[in-house]
Formats: structure tokens, C-alpha cells, sequence
């Protein structure tokens, strides 16, 4: 088995030379879905992960810009349409100085295994730009959305491709690309997700990541007669997903002790609650501040500068800032201090040695594809509720995106259950696979 998957790398390797997050992604995929491939008929001697590794389309744009002071500026934009065999193109832009094709090319491939596990008809895609909003002026960010948003919207539609957001990329810059989409277009349609409640977004997208890491937290929790309350909780990131998920901790009885942001991490011993929290959803998203003032506000808490939180003895770890933030070293002291449950709001946090330690200690462990999915379920949702005119209530799509976020968990279970273990990392690659190579068998040679 060992060959044929190295096999499989090396010819995905020489196609991709210098993509080593894409390559990441690839190969967690490869050495839990080829084992099920082998042993399955249907799916064996048809290239079928070769071709889900190779995007469908792959979009590259000059995006230029003036900034305040009158200089002209010139950024590079991407959209990479992964997957269309169960739906348009779906999954969110990144705008981060970081951004590449490697990037973003994970980040979609992902998509893909995360989309299908929503239960909900969408392919994968992903895009964005090496553009940072942080230190930017509203205007500069405008100017920046308007320009990438000129030269993508021949690419999207609402029935081809529909971006929403990601690190760098929050409701001011949908609002933004959305207005000048309609321009372009003379059209108002659902063409993004992640839209302002008065003009066609959902009721619980913004919170909808991070909550849904939390019920899938609850969710395998449950399996050891267990919740979250009174739990201790460390959360890495302060942006969009790091706040809901703290929200939903906090609402379900835990004790959040830390915050984070790319400067370093900040500790409350005393727990961050509702109030608190409030005050960081002001700083980061209002006053677009760094999660180091905190410590002025709260002086009881602690920053450790350039450090991230895993330290920090906790029952249950959420990390939700970007890929490869978790790594081996902070997987040991994780399961060294009693952590039992990983839950990712991030899309790949953990790295390969990371994730093995979680599974030799028996951790409850989520990937990203499974644990982040109620963001973009829920977006899946917004574009149901644009197409039928009409909007449902908080509770109808918290209660769906519960009720999905459980269905995922069921799929983990279902594919990744071994004796009284349940891999939920094997048990995501193996349901998302089964259900685009299904159709993608289904449609032909595609
Ligand atoms: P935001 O831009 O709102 O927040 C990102 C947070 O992560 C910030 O606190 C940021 O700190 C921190 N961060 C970003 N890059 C780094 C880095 N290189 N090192 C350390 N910290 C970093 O993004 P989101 O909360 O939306 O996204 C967070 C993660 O969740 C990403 O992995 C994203 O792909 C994933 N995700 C997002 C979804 C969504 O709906 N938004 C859905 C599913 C997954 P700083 O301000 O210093 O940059
Ligand atoms: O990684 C993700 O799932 C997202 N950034 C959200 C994608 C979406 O289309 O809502």
C-alpha cells in the first residue's frame, strides 16, 4: 500500500515542485482515501484522485490600486475552481501578504472533501489576493475590492462560482466586492455568501464557523458521556472564527482562556466571558487593533508576545488562526497538560506530526474539513434562502446548521470508527471522497 501511495505523491509532486501546502493536503487525503480505493472496484484504475488533484480551472490576475498616497500599486489575484462534480464552485477568499498559488490551491482542494460533508449540492474552490487589509484605510481596501472584483466577476456567478470570505476578508470587503459586482453586472443575485443581513445575507453566517466548530466539539464529546461545560478552553486566533467559537464556549459553560492574534497570545486566568469577549469583537473588527491591548483593558490577563497558546493546560483545544500553526511540539504539551479534544476552525492549523500525536493519544481529534464546515454549510444556506426570495429566522438556521454539523460527525463516525477509536480525520477524507467520485464516475470522463 506504501507504494502505490508514494507512487501517487511523487506524480502529484512533479506536477506541483515548490507547493508544499498543497502538497500537505494532498497527502493526508492520499494515504486515507487510496487504501479505501484499492479496496473498493468502482472507484479502482480510474485516476480518480489524480483528477481531484488537479483543478479543474485556475484563474491568475493583476489586480492594480491606488493607495492614499496616489502611488500605484500592483497585487496579484487568484481563483482556483477546484471541483464542479456536485455543484458550482464554492469557498471563500483569503486576502493575506502570504497568499500563493500553493496556498490556495490546498485551501481548494480542501474545499472539495469539506463541501460534500455539508450534505449541501456545492463544489470547491477557493481565491484571494497576496493584498493585506491590516494598516489599510477603508478607502485603499475599497479601491483594492473594486479592482480585484473587476477582473473576477467574469469568472463567478451565482450558478458558477460564489466566493465568500476568509482570513483578511470580513463583511466590509464583501460589501465592497458585492457593490461592484452589481455594477458590473446591472444583476442583484446571491453571487457572494457572508452578505449584510438588508442586502441578502443569513442570519448566523458570521458566527456560523465558529459555532460550528463547537457543536462538532460537543458533538465528540457526547462519545465519552461528556459536554463542554466547565471545560477549559484555549482558542488561537481573534478574528471572524476565534470569536464565535469563544462566543459558543462561553454560552455552553466553559471557561476561554485564551485569545490570540500573529503577535502573540494573550491569557485570562479568569476567563474570558461574554463582556470581555465583547471587547475584543470592538477592537478587532471596529477598531482593527491588535489582541495585545487586551492587557490594558483586562490587566489581570497576560500577553506573551510571538508565542502561540498551547501551553496552556486545557480540556479542549480550538485552533483558529491558519495552517501550521499547531505543530508537534504543541501537540506533546497538549496531551502532557490533559487536553482530550482538538476541534479546528482553522483550515489545516495541525501539522502532519501534530495530528499523528493527537491519534496515538487517543484524542479527540477534527479536522477542518469536518470541524470548520458549518461556515460554509452555512453559506450554503444563504445561497438556498437567496434563491427562494426569502430569509428564515435565527433559530431555523442555527437549528439546521446543528443538525448538520451532527450529520458530519454521523459520516466521521461512519467511514473513520476503528473498534472503540473513531479517526475523524479518515473518516472526513473517506465520506467527502465518496460523494464527488460518485458523481464525477457518474458524469464521464471529467
Ligand atoms: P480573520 O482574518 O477574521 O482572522 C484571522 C486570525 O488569525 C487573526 O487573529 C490573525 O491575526 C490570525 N492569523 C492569520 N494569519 C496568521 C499567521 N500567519 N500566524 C498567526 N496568526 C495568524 O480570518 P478567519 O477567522 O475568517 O479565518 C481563520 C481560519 O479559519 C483560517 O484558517 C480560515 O481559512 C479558516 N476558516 C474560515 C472560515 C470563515 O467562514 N471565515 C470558514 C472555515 C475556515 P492577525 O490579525 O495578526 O493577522
Ligand atoms: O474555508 C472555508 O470554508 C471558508 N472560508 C468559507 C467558505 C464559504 O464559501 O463560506
Amino acid at each position: 500500500m506504501k507504494k502505490i501511495i508514494d507512487q501517487f505523491i511523487t506524480e502529484v509532486q512533479q506536477r506541483n515542485q515548490h507547493e508544499p501546502e498543497f502538497m500537505q493536503a494532498v497527502h493526508e487525503v492520499a494515504e486515507n482515501v487510496i487504501p479505501y480505493i484499492v479496496k473498493h472496484d468502482i472507484y479502482h484504475g480510474k485516476n480518480i484522485l489524480m483528477r481531484m488533484a488537479e483543478p479543474e480551472r485556475v484563474v491568475s490576475f493583476r489586480v492594480p490600486w491606488i493607495d492614499d498616497t496616489g502611488e500605484i500599486r500592483v497585487n496579484r489575484g487568484f481563483r482556483i475552481e477546484m471541483n464542479s462534480a456536485i455543484g458550482p464552485y464554492k469557498g471563500g477568499l483569503r486576502f493575506h501578504e502570504s497568499v500563493n498559488l500553493s496556498i490556495l490551491k490546498f485551501l481548494a482542494f480542501e474545499q472539495v472533501f469539506k463541501n460534500a460533508l455539508t450534505t449541501l449540492p456545492m463544489g470547491g474552490g477557493k481565491g484571494g489576493a497576496d493584498f493585506s487589509p491590516k494598516g489599510k484605510s477603508d478607502g485603499e481596501v475599497m479601491r483594492f475590492c473594486q479592482s480585484f472584483m473587476t477582473e473576477l466577476f467574469r469568472h463567478i456567478g451565482p450558478n458558477r462560482d460564489i466566493p465568500a470570505g476568509d482570513i483578511g476578508v470580513g463583511g466590509r470587503e464583501i460589501g465592497y466586492m458585492f457593490g461592484q459586482y452589481k455594477r458590473l453586472k446591472n444583476e442583484f443575485t446571491g453571487v457572494l455568501t457572508g452578505k449584510g443581513i438588508s442586502w441578502g445575507g443569513s442570519m448566523i453566517r458570521p458566527e456560523a464557523t465558529g459555532y460550528g466548530a463547537v457543536y462538532f466539539a460537543e458533538n465528540m464529546l457526547a462519545t465519552r458521556d461528556e459536554g463542554l461545560q466547565n471545560k477549559k478552553v484555549v482558542i488561537s486566533g481573534s478574528g471572524n472564527v476565534a470569536q464565535y467559537a469563544a462566543e459558543k464556549c462561553i454560552q455552553l459553560g466553559a471557561k476561554v482562556l485564551t485569545l490570540s492574534d500573529s503577535s502573540g497570545y494573550v491569557m485570562d486566568p479568569d476567563g474570558i466571558d461574554a463582556e470581555k469577549l465583547a471587547f475584543v469583537i470592538d477592537l478587532k473588527n471596529v477598531k482593527r487593533g491588535r489582541i495585545s491591548a487586551y492587557v490594558d483593558a483586562y490587566p489581570s490577563a497576560s500577553f506573551f508576545k510571538g508565542e502561540r497558546p498551547w501551553s496552556v493546560p486545557c480540556d479542549v483545544a480550538f485552533p483558529c488562526a491558519t495552517q501550521n500553526e499547531l505543530e508537534e511540539n504543541d501537540a506533546k504539551q497538549l496531551a502532557a497538560n490533559g487536553c482530550v479534544c482538538v476541534s479546528e476552525g482553522a483550515n489545516m492549523p495541525s501539522t502532519p506530526a501534530a495530528i499523528k500525536l493527537f491519534h496515538a493519544h487517543q484524542m479527540l481529534y477534527a479536522p477542518g474539513k469536518a470541524s470548520n464546515a458549518g461556515g460554509v454549510a452555512v453559506s450554503g444556506l444563504e445561497m438556498a434562502q437567496n434563491s427562494l426570495r426569502y430569509s428564515w429566522t435565527r433559530n431555523e438556521v442555527d437549528d439546521r446548521l446543528k443538525n448538520i454539523m451532527a450529520d458530519i460527525h454521523s459520516a466521521c463516525v461512519t467511514y473513520g470508527k476503528n473498534g472503540s477509536h473513531v479517526n475523524y480525520e479518515k473518516g472526513a477524507n473517506i465520506a467527502g471522497f465518496v460523494k464527488v467520485a460518485d458523481a464525477m464516475l457518474a458524469q464521464g470522463v471529467v
